[in-house]
């Protein structure tokens, strides 16, 4: 019986990225990314661990897309290889690189599932990275030039198109502390870096809309930032700090056509942003129709001028606490709390009224060899327990008003974790890595149930 009901026209659908499934890392011209090059370096990913095969999804995309619609997905959001489409980052097209997403947009439309793409899921072609990378205020453009090539090819046919996927990570774990390509570790680069992801972001956005794109958006991963203490007025500006350093210096330009004064005034004690431009915001605040939210874990902050900060978050040592995470958690070593997922959007909708939202992203990784059950059946109750949970939160917030459009797992497969390797696995279908046998788990039947009910 079904309790919960979403809207209709909800849009239920999963998630992947190119590097993190396809594989066929030199296939029909594919230049290299900053992600071949940081997977190949010693001691950046567990275990050595490269998307050189990852899932084979490159030459099993029609199996994965036959699999999609199997569990009933109304939408499927992938992202595009920049380096497929140019091998150097710029210059002429690469026409078998595009053939691919040629080939797996078809393959989608003709089962229904309708094509969500992201122009920007992290894997920059490493020419560009020699010239600076986003640190480059050239690699903005570069890409609004690459986004308007993709959409030349697919835009008869995909309608909803995004540009960047979280930019908070390819800035702060990118150019910040490293722990993501292509791994350079300096606060002000990263700053940098922050500017030139949205200039990039707006310019794409007002190329794609020029060539009538017909839904124009980006992904970011906003966090729910959290005191430690909700009395204590030094949690409260250690709160505000992380807030401004990861949500507000992205979405006030965004979605506002300018930087909080708080913020840049944090950024100019590190770096001089000499890099912002007249009539940046303005670039950068190009009219969207739809912001991906992404969301995995609460953050939860204390104010201490012995704090130790956060990496991922430039500026911060000597005062700001993290808190380590408590509770349940999952195998990324993350809290399980799907209230911050409601407070998330219902404080987008309020702070940033009148854009649509759509949940871009949200799983879990549990461990394999728990749910493994000998039958040929991989039992992922605890992943079941955590999408629950989560999508409970998600309809709690539409029905206090929050213009939500659908809610994308991630993600349809286990696939690369970036720098965990193959070990984190969020898929609702199970990949053996030896025979890339597919197998839906427990989750992906549930959620199928689910689809087929639009209800819980
Ligand atoms: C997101 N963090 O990455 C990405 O969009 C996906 O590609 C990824 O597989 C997924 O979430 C799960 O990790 C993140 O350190 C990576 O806070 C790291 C963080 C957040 C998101």
């Amino acid at each position: 019986m079904s309790t919960l009901r979403f809207p209709d026209n909800f849009v239920w659908g999963a998630a992947t990225a190119a590097y993190q499934i396809e594989g066929a890392a030199t296939d029909d011209g594919r230049g290299p990314s900053i992600w071949d090059t940081f997977s190949r370096t010693p001691g950046k990913v567990h275990h050595g661990h490269t998307g050189d095969v990852a899932c084979d999804h490159y030459h099993r995309y029609a199996d994965d897309v036959a699999l999609m619609a199997e569990l009933g997905l109304k939408a499927y959001r992938f992202s595009v290889a920049w380096p497929r489409i140019q091998p150097d980052g710029t210059g002429p097209v690469n026409p078998r690189g595009l053939d691919f997403y040629d080939r797996l947009t078809d393959t989608l439309l003709a089962r229904g599932i309708d094509p969500i793409v992201t122009l920007y899921h992290w894997d920059l072609p490493q020419a560009l990275q020699d010239r600076g990378g986003w640190t480059n205020r050239e690699t903005a453009e570069h890409f609004a030039t690459y986004a308007t090539a993709v959409h030349t090819r697919l835009g008869d046919r995909i309608r909803t198109w995004t540009t960047l996927n979280e930019p908070w990570c390819s800035a702060y774990l990118g150019y910040g502390n490293g722990v993501h390509a292509p791994g350079e570790q300096d606060a002000g680069a990263a700053f940098t870096a922050v500017h030139h992801l949205l200039l990039g972001h707006g310019l794409a956005a007002r190329a794609l809309r020029a060539a009538g794109a017909q839904t124009v958006g980006i992904t970011v991963n906003p966090a729910d930032v959290r005191a430690a203490d909700p009395d204590s007025a030094a949690d409260a500006a250690a709160v505000r700090l992380v807030d401004g350093l990861h949500n507000r210096i992205f979405l006030d330009p965004l979605l506002r056509a300018a930087y909080p004064d708080d913020v840049l005034e944090h950024v100019a004690r590190i770096v001089e942003p000499t890099f912002i431009r007249d009539g940046d915001e303005k670039l950068i605040a190009a009219p969207i129709d739809l912001l991906g939210v992404n969301y995995y874990a609460p953050t939860y902050v204390a104010g201490r001028p012995d704090g130790a900060g956060g990496s991922a978050w430039p500026g911060t040592e000597g005062a700001v606490e993290f808190l380590p995470p408590t509770g349940p958690l999952t195998d990324m070593g993350w809290m399980i709390e799907p209230a911050g997922l409601t407070r998330l959007l219902e404080r987008l909708a309020t702070d940033y009224p009148g854009v649509p939202l759509m949940v871009t992203e949200n799983g879990a990784a549990f461990p394999d060899n728990a749910d493994a059950d000998g039958a040929g059946q991989v039992l992922d109750a605890d992943r079941i327990a955590y999408l629950d949970g989560h999508l409970r939160a998600v309809h709690e917030a539409i029905s206090r008003g929050v213009d939500l459009r659908g809610y994308l797992v991630w993600s349809l497969l286990d696939n690369f974790e970036w720098a965990e390797g193959y070990r984190r696995r969020f898929g609702i279908i199970h990949v053996d890595y030896l025979t890339q046998r597919r197998t839906p788990k427990s989750s992906a039947r549930w959620y199928q149930e689910v689809i087929s009910r639009n209800g819980l």
